[in-house]
Order: C-alpha cells, then structure tokens, then sequence
C-alpha cells in the first residue's frame, strides 16, 4: 500500500532519530552555534494547543538551523515548583513532589510524540534538588553582593486560616479561595532583591535588543518608568519639620493648592489635629486593606481627608491645607506629593469632590500673547498686580507658559522645569531627582514547593549564609499539608532546628521559600551545561552558547519573566560569571491558538460559555434552555470548554499535517483560530505531496545529470519554479520567520511539478528532491521517508539547505503589455533580452497592434523596458 499514512511513519522516524542522535546538541564543533529555546512550561498534567504551537515554532527554526550549517541547542525542562502542587497536596493529599514528577512524565510522552528536535539530554526541572541547589548557591551570590537583603512588606493575610496568600489565592473581591475570609494586609519581614540598582542599565540595555518587538520593549520601558523630577519641601507650620514631595512637575509649583501624605507617612500622625484624630485613624485603617491596585485603579473615585495640618509653600509663602488620600502610595517617591488640581487631572477631580482651590498658572501661549509679565513682585499690602485669569474646565495639562508664578511668569512650562530647581536648589529647599517606577522585587513566599531560601537565623550572629557544602538545603518531605497555619516548613521542628554554622547556637532556618520567577530566570543558562554537578555551569560552556538565539513564548511573559532574567544576567555578569549583557537576543511572541467557541448571550459570567461537545453543531442552542448560541473565536481555555486536544488532532491526520496546519494557519506572532477545514487542507497538501514523489518513484526514472546549457524550454521554466521556491522558501523563513507563506512557495512547488510536461526531465527529479529536502523542517517525518523512498540512507535532516542559482530566476521571455492610447489591449511573450529598439518592433508586428491601429498614424511610442509598450495614434 503505497498511501500515505502518517500513523505507520511517524513513530519510525522519531526512534531512527533518536537512535541517530540527531538532536543532540554538538560539542567542540567549528560550525557557528545557534540557541533555540522555547520558554519551558509549567507543568500542569497536559500539553495544550498553545504548547504544541509554540514548540513547534521553535523546532522548525532549530531544524531549519541545523540544515544551514549551524551547530544548534535546543533543549527542554520544567518551570516545576509553584502553587498548583501545593494545592493538589491539600486538596488530594498527593505529595507535590509526587503529583509534579507524575505531570512531568506525562508531558514529557506527550511532546516526544511531537517529534521535536528536542536534546533531551539537558532537561532540568527547577524543583529537582541538583537544580535548586543552584538557585540557592545563586542567591547566594545576591547576597554576597548586598543585593539580597530583608524588610517588612504587606502582604495579603487570611485570618481564618491564619496564612500568607499569593495574589492568585484572593478574588476579585479580596477574599481568600480557600477560607472566603475577607483577606487583610499585613506586615510581615520579606526577603528582597535589589533590582532596582540595575533600573538604569535594564532601561538603557532594551535599545540593543533589535531582534525585539517593540511592544514587548515599550510595555518593559513602562514598567521600570524612568520620571525626571525633583524633591521639593515644604515646611510644616508649628514643627521643626518639611515634607519633602516628589513632582515630575515643579513648573506647576506656584499653582498648588494643598500637600498630600499617603496614609501610612511617618508625618501623617504628627500633622494631624486633635479634631481630626478619630477620623484620620479610621481612614489609614480603612485603606490598609486595600491592595495597591485598587487604591490606584482609574476608574475608582479617589478618597481623602485633611489632617487640620498644615504647610508652607516655600515659593509663594502660601499656607496649605495637608490631606492624607488613598492614591497616595507610601512606597514611591517619597509617599508625599503636592497637589496641582489646574494641571493634573487626578488632582482635578479631588479639588472638585472636596471644594479645593484650582489656580491656573500654565495656559496656552496665545491666552496670554499680549499680556505684560514685568510686574511681577507684590505691592505693600501683599497684592500682585497683574494677576492674569485664566479658567479651564478640566485641567491643563499641556506645556504652556507660566503665568502668576513670581519671577518664572512668562516663561515656556518645559524651561520653567529647570529654572525652578535650579532656584530651588540655591535656596535649599529642593533637589533634582530621577525617579524609577521600578521596586525592588519580593522574592519570599511563605509556601513549601518552592527552593527554600538557604539562610539560618542566629540569635549571635544574624543572618548566616548556608555553606557551600550544604547545599542543597532540602526540602523535607514528611510535612503535613492543610493550607492552615501558613508554610508547613514552620511547623517542622526537626527542619527548623540546626546549630548555627559560624557558632554552633541553636539557630533557626529560614522558612520562606523563594518566588518561582527565581527559578525562570536562570534556567537557560543551566541548559547550556545542564549536568554540572561541580558548578552553576560552567562560564565557558555558558559564554559560548550564550545569548539565547531565539526564544519563542507568550506575551504574558513581556514584563516580569524577560525583565528579571536580564536582570540576573546582568548581576551574573557582574559577579564575573557571564561576559555578556542581554540573554536573549531576538524574542518572538506568538500569538494565542483560538477556538469555536459557543456562548449564550442571555446568559452572564462563566456560564455564558457552553462547551463545544455539548452543542449540534449544526445548530448550535444551549442545552438547557433551547436559546440559540452565539459562535466567535476564543483564546482556547478549560473555562469556554473551547479547547482542541492535540492527541485528537495528531490521531485523525498525524503530526505532520498538524505543524503544517499551525504553521500555514497565521504568522508566528498572530493569533491562530483553530478550522478543521484547514487542517483537512494542510493533510490534502501531504497526501498530494506523497503521490507526486511516490508517482515518480513508480515511473522509474533513471537518474542523470541535468545539462544546464541544453535544456528545453519546459524544463527551463521548471527550473526556474524550483529555484523561486528556495529562494522564496529561504528569505521567509530567514529573519521574520513568515512560515506560512513559506508553506504557500511550498504549494506553488508542488503545483509546478504536478503541471510539469517533463516528468522524465532531470529537472524535474531535482525538483522532487528539493520539494522533499524544503519540507523537511516544516513536516519531518514525512519528508524523512520520502527522502528514503527515493532511495538515500542518509536521513533528510542532515541534508544541507539548498542554495538557489540566481541565473535560474532569470526568465527566458517576459511578458509584454500592448496599450494604445494608454489602454491595455493585449500581451505578447518576447525574449527577455530584447532591446528597446527590439521591443518596439515586436509590439508594432504585434496582432494586438496591427488591429486597433490599422489604418491610423502612429504619433508616438512609448517604451517601458521589461513592461510595456503603448501607441499614440491619431
Ligand atoms: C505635582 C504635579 C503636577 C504632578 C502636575 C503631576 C502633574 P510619574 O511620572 O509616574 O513618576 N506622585 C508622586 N509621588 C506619588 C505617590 N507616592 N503616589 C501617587 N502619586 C505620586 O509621576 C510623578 C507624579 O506623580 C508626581 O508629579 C506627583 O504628582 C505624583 F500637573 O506632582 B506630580
Ligand atoms: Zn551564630
């Protein structure tokens, strides 16, 4: 039986691979290196549509290298410690480490069907003790180098179960998934890491990420959010102190009207007024619950309070009511700002809510074209003069010139910002300042499936580092899981308990363990030197395989995961561990895979979404009420129960046809809505692909040497077809990775051969074997057995990738547009050589020509060489 069938190849190809060896990753070769990484998953019991998308992306890249002479590494591994086991542990009674070992085999077969060009030799798993014993020898390192230290935090606390939750544990209305209780923030001593020192760099560094999306480095830029500003500070009246403020707008410093300290402000209790005790009290109460997110979230109304203090404004002499309001975060700037409500809009509103004044002192320069700013100081009874008024009814916040602002009126807002520090430099009450939107990053969580940070607490002499030698610091497994009373580290005395290793106290262990982002941001530099047992990796190993290529993954990573990895890189580095600055030097973020989805538009939250395998398709109605559904396209989730399972899919049509599909469907960076119609087409393609090379197997061809300079003008035009295909299959494929239309050059090959008149041409026995060998990294196995049936015994995957002849593209005729008058009327075939002069002649013998201008003059021709000729006539 000579049809295709993907079933009876695929797994006979990925074990002759395997047995070749054909995915390990070369050492000590001369050939240029290539690192293609995937970002390794979570692992979560099974693989999904967006797995096997991005997998595969990445896999026709690392083949693709591989064909064009680059020594590749492309290995896989396991984000593995995190909440989900913990909570399989309480809910199931699994142990984590049993319940991720378990999804982690399970995965494993599930990719391995794929056919990945995977080196499994180098697989790591970040919860697998000879990994993590380098996540905490790498903390240590931020330790040794001050940039690891403690202080108190808030945290989200549970009262009923009397434990830490992580931001996924509270729902939307601040409550805790397991107990319901109304979750309270509380301060608890958390491990940092001093991220923030390398703000500058991590900002500047985006500029030589050219292989970036510019998104990706926008939404980076934003977050570490670089301000240019300046401290100012205004002395409290009746005490001996200043609040010092943080604006990005001291041009607008004449224009304030009140102070505003965050709740939790040192001063906030010293300002505050007998009267107004009681009611600032249970304010800072009240917003001491609220996660930062609400206290700053757009839409909500900001709240405030005054305090009966007051301040100085130490510009105008002007005394200022001091308020307390939630939008006010203790942690940035300096936990005060100056409120301008004419020229900041959040400021507007408040001014507004609570009766505030609103004094305009930057308009737009044809409001204030005619007017004299020359009198600028106050008479003797304290009046300026010259007051202009100007009203909004919003606040302006464009650049503009300053108005009623003592000696700085007249002046263009953007100067004004300098003038005014300087001034208030000289005057020693203000300073310039840049200011970074960035923290330093909570690394601690009070949670057991994570690596234990290796520190021991001595009552003699602090914080003591655990020694090299005992690292590993493991994580115990006879603990008891409830999900009450916190980290069941805590409560694991014969854990907790050790000798002080500098003085042999009794000591504690730390029982925090760290962010699971920690164990992300390191890991693709163990793969370049996965089973070291004596080191991190080895600098060598790493500096050579070093940076990443390219890395494929999700959008959702654009922030933290690609923020904090070049941020280990760059502190690695520092330590004199890296010699370079940028881990990953082109980033590719594909899109989301998309579904049918079927949804009830009567119906609200998630019960809306009514699962695919319940719905007749034909005539898609809600199961239980009879209402018709609405279908759209959906990102693929359990919840919309809109989700294709991969080992479907690869059971009807193979894994081939489902690369093809995903590959063809939408470019890389594209959401990709899931059509079965389509996957049926890319398997028509395969089959169609199968009889053309089986076809010419059974003919029997004898193999000769095509003679380039003698060949009839089929077999040009064939030649010319192959050539396009590689070159157009090549150019896609090479910097923007467009694989669909890489796919669709692919098809036009496969048509010029299924229309060809030479079959028995050696042309056309090259154009099988390029068809087979341009396949190769899209669709593996099939091009592999193809690549047997025509009689090699090498495998396809160790072909080199052709190169195209440019004097193959060159066309021997070229098509010439007859126009009279301007107006198309017809072509004609000429040599692709031919002169203007020659051209001429064949558009006036032309047929075309000859019939529209019989009988008339010809005023003039006009020749466009390779184009066109077109006749005046009169
Ligand atoms: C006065 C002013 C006038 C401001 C004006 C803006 C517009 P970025 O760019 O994000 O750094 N601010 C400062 N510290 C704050 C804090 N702890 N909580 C909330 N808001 C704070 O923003 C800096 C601006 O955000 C500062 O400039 C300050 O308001 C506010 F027409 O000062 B501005
Ligand atoms: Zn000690």
């Amino acid at each position: 039986d000579s049809r295709y069938n993907p079933a009876a190849i695929e797994e006979k190809w990925q074990q002759t691979w395997a047995e070749l060896g054909l995915d390990k990753t070369p050492t000590n070769s001369a050939k240029p290196k290539f690192y293609a990484l995937s970002m390794f998953p979570y692992p979560s019991g099974s693989l999904h549509m967006g797995h096997v998308r991005n997998y595969t992306i990445t896999d026709v890249i690392a083949r693709l290298k591989r064909m064009q002479g680059y020594r590749v590494l492309h290995p896989m591994g396991w984000d593995a410690f995190g909440l989900p086991a913990e909570n399989a542990a309480i809910d199931r009674g699994v142990p984590p480490a049993k319940w991720t070992y378990q999804n982690i085999s399970q995965m494993r077969q599930q990719l391995q069907r794929l056919g990945l060009s995977i080196d499994w030799d180098c697989e790591v798993a970040t919860c697998s003790p000879d990994y993590y014993k380098w996540t905490q020898w790498i903390f240590l390192q931020f330790l040794q180098a001050g940039l690891a230290y403690q202080k108190e935090a808030a945290v989200n606390w549970d009262p009923i179960d009397q434990t830490v939750l992580a931001n996924e544990q509270v729902d939307n209305e601040g409550r805790s998934w397991r107990s319901g209780a109304k979750v309270e923030r509380k301060l608890l001593r958390q491990w940092f890491f001093k991220i923030t020192d390398y703000a500058e760099e991590l900002l500047n560094d985006l500029d030589k990420l050219t292989g970036w999306p510019e998104r990706v480095k926008l939404m980076q830029a934003n977050w570490i959010g670089k301000s240019t500003g300046a401290y100012l500070e205004f002395p409290i009246v009746g005490l001996d102190e200043k609040i010092s403020v943080y604006t990005t707008r001291p041009d607008t410093v004449y224009g304030v009207s009140y102070l505003v300290l965050a709740p939790e402000h040192p001063l906030t209790q010293r300002v505050t007024k007998k009267e107004q005790q009681a009611a600032v009290d249970a304010f800072v109460q009240e917003v001491a619950n609220q996660s930062e997110l609400e206290r700053t979230a757009e839409d909500k109304p900001k709240r405030g309070i005054p305090t009966g203090g007051k301040a100085i404004n130490p510009f105008t002499g002007e005394e200022l009511p001091i308020w307390i309001a939630d939008y006010v975060l203790y942690e940035y700037g300096t936990g005060a700002v100056m409120g301008v409500p004419a020229h900041d809009a959040r400021d507007f509103k408040f001014a507004n809510k609570y009766n505030l004044p609103i004094e305009f002192v930057i308009v737009e320069p044809e409001a204030v074209a005619d007017k004299d700013f020359s009198i600028t100081t106050p008479d003797e009874d304290g009046e300026v003069s010259n007051i202009i008024q100007v009203e909004y009814n919003e606040a302006y916040t464009e650049p503009g010139i300053l108005i009623n602002s003592g000696q700085f009126s007249g002046i263009a807002s953007t100067d004004a910002k300098q003038a005014i520090v300087e001034y208030a430099e000289q005057q020693g009450f203000g300073k310039a300042r840049v200011q970074y939107r960035l923290r330093d990053w909570l690394i601690s969580r009070q949670r057991y499936w994570g690596a234990p940070i290796p520190v021991i607490h001595c009552p003699n002499c602090g914080i003591v580092p655990v020694p090299d030698k005992d690292l590993p610091v493991q994580l115990p497994e006879e603990v008891e899981f409830t999900g009450r009373g916190g980290s069941p580290l805590t409560q694991l005395e014969s854990w907790v308990n050790v000798p002080c290793p500098t003085c042999g106290t009794p000591a504690k262990r730390e029982t925090d363990t760290m962010d699971t982002f920690i164990d992300s941001s390191w890991y693709f530099l163990r793969f370049t030197d996965a089973k070291n047992e004596q080191q991190v990796f080895d600098s060598s190993k790493t500096n050579d395989w070093m940076p990443v290529d390219q890395y494929v993954g999700g959008i959702e990573h654009a922030i933290l995961h690609l923020l904090y990895s070049r941020f280990f890189t760059k502190v690695l580095r520092d330590r004199g561990l890296l010699n370079f600055d940028e881990p990953f030097q082109r980033l590719l973020t594909q899109g989301m895979v998309q579904g049918l989805t079927y949804m009830n538009p009567n119906k609200g939250g998630k019960d809306k979404w009514i699962a695919s395998h319940l719905v007749d398709l034909a005539n898609p109605r809600d199961p239980q009420t009879g209402e018709p559904l609405q279908r759209l396209y959906a990102t693929m989730s359990k919840s919309k129960g809109n989700g294709v399972a991969p080992e479907d899919v690869i059971n009807k049509y193979g894994i081939d046809t489902a690369r093809m599909f995903i590959l063809f469907k939408a470019p890389p960076e594209k959401d990709l809505e899931w059509d079965e119609a389509d996957v049926e087409g890319q398997f028509r393609f395969l089959n169609r692909v199968w009889r053309l090379v089986t076809d010419y197997i059974a003919a029997g061809v004898s193999k000769k040497k095509a003679d380039i300079s003698n060949l009839t003008k089929p077999e040009k035009e064939l030649r010319r077809a192959i050539h396009t295909a590689i070159q157009a299959v090549t150019e896609d494929v090479e910097d923007e990775y467009q694989f669909n239309t890489a796919i669709s050059e692919l098809m036009k090959l496969s048509n010029a051969l299924t229309d060809s008149s030479s079959k028995t041409s050696p042309i056309y026995a090259e154009g099988i074997e390029t068809l087979v060998v341009l396949l190769a990294p899209f669709a593996p196995h099939i091009a592999d057995e193809l690549w047997h049936l025509l009689g090699n015994s090498d495998s396809v995957h160790t072909q080199t990738w052709p190169a195209f002849d440019p004097a193959a593209l060159i066309a021997d005729e070229i098509t010439l547009v007859i126009q009279i008058m301007g107006k198309t009327r017809g072509a004609i075939q000429v040599p692709s050589q031919a002169d203007k002069a020659a051209l001429e002649k064949y558009a006036r013998e032309s047929e075309v020509a000859q019939r529209y201008i019989e009988g008339k003059e010809i005023k003039k021709v006009i020749v466009v060489p390779g184009k066109l000729v077109n006749f005046v006539i009169g």
